[in-house]
């Protein structure tokens, strides 16, 4: 009788396993390197929060092509179009912890994004070959979607439960929710954002949480969402060409999650 009462989140751990080490210093990747759906699940030995990122280089671009185009247009990530894509960002918190995502085949790069120097970001390169029987996401709870310049997504999600981040715009975004005391507080928020006053909108702000970082056009990323219940601001802090942030643009939505 067991099969029909199992919790439908075993379907995420039926998922090949592309395991990714992060030391701080280093990060390697190992397991599942076939196309498909995985559970990217990290392992970050450090002392600090990791943040691991594969990039998929687009074929005949090599990782120094692609990180020299985007270095000398200010670190604008939209700039790697035509060269790779940002498939998968998610936070790593010491421990474990994983997301599932589609990887196609072809050449990657692993980098731990966390630290402000690029140049010293730990990376890794690791080829994904084409399975013959690619595995597919689970079914989530509810998705979310970044589009240009905005959010979709249920009012409320709820703690503990499977949710699809995904990048449904054109330009890279991120999906990130900064925590408030109540609704009101929210839009008092979104206002100062949306001003582009960022420094005393962040004082509203009680609590944070990254549900993905940047990612391209067509990223999919699925997690359990881990986060007190409250009332939350959906926000996407990338810099458009004329220096103003997404936020300002009205990449901001209040949402709920509940228990
Ligand atoms: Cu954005």
């Amino acid at each position: 009788m067991g099969g029909a009462l199992a919790p439908s989140s075993s379907a995420v751990d039926t998922l090949p396993t592309l395991n990714v080490t992060l030391t701080g210093k280093s990060i390697s990747v190992s397991g599942a390197e076939t196309s498909g759906a995985v559970k990217v699940l990290a392992n970050n030995t450090s002392k600090r929060d990791s943040n691991p990122s594969l990039f998929r280089l687009y074929p005949g671009v090599s990782f120094a092509q692609a990180y020299n185009t985007v270095r000398s247009h200010g670190g604008d990530p939209n700039y790697l179009d035509g060269l790779a894509a940002i498939v998968y960002d998610a936070d790593a918190p010491k421990g474990t912890s994983s997301g599932n995502t589609v990887l196609a085949a072809g050449n990657y790069v692993a980098i731990d994004t966390q630290g402000n120097n690029p140049a010293k970001w730990p990376r890794t390169e690791f080829s994904v070959t084409q399975s013959s029987s690619p595995a597919t996401l689970p079914k989530p709870k509810a998705t979310v979607s970044a589009i240009d310049f905005g959010f979709t997504s249920p009012r409320t999600l709820h703690n503990g439960e499977l949710v699809q981040f995904q990048n449904a715009g054109f330009l890279v975004h991120m999906i990130v929710a900064i925590k408030v005391k109540d609704v009101a507080s929210a839009n008092r928020l979104s206002a100062l954002f949306l001003a582009g006053k960022d420094n005393q909108a962040q004082r509203l702000a009680t609590g944070f949480v990254s549900f993905a970082g940047p990612l391209s056009s067509g990223s999919i990323q699925q997690e359990v969402v881990k986060a007190s219940p409250g009332t939350y601001v959906l926000a996407c802090f990338m810099s458009t060409q004329d220096g103003r942030e997404h936020t300002q643009l009205g990449m901001l939505k209040t949402i709920r999650i509940a228990k």
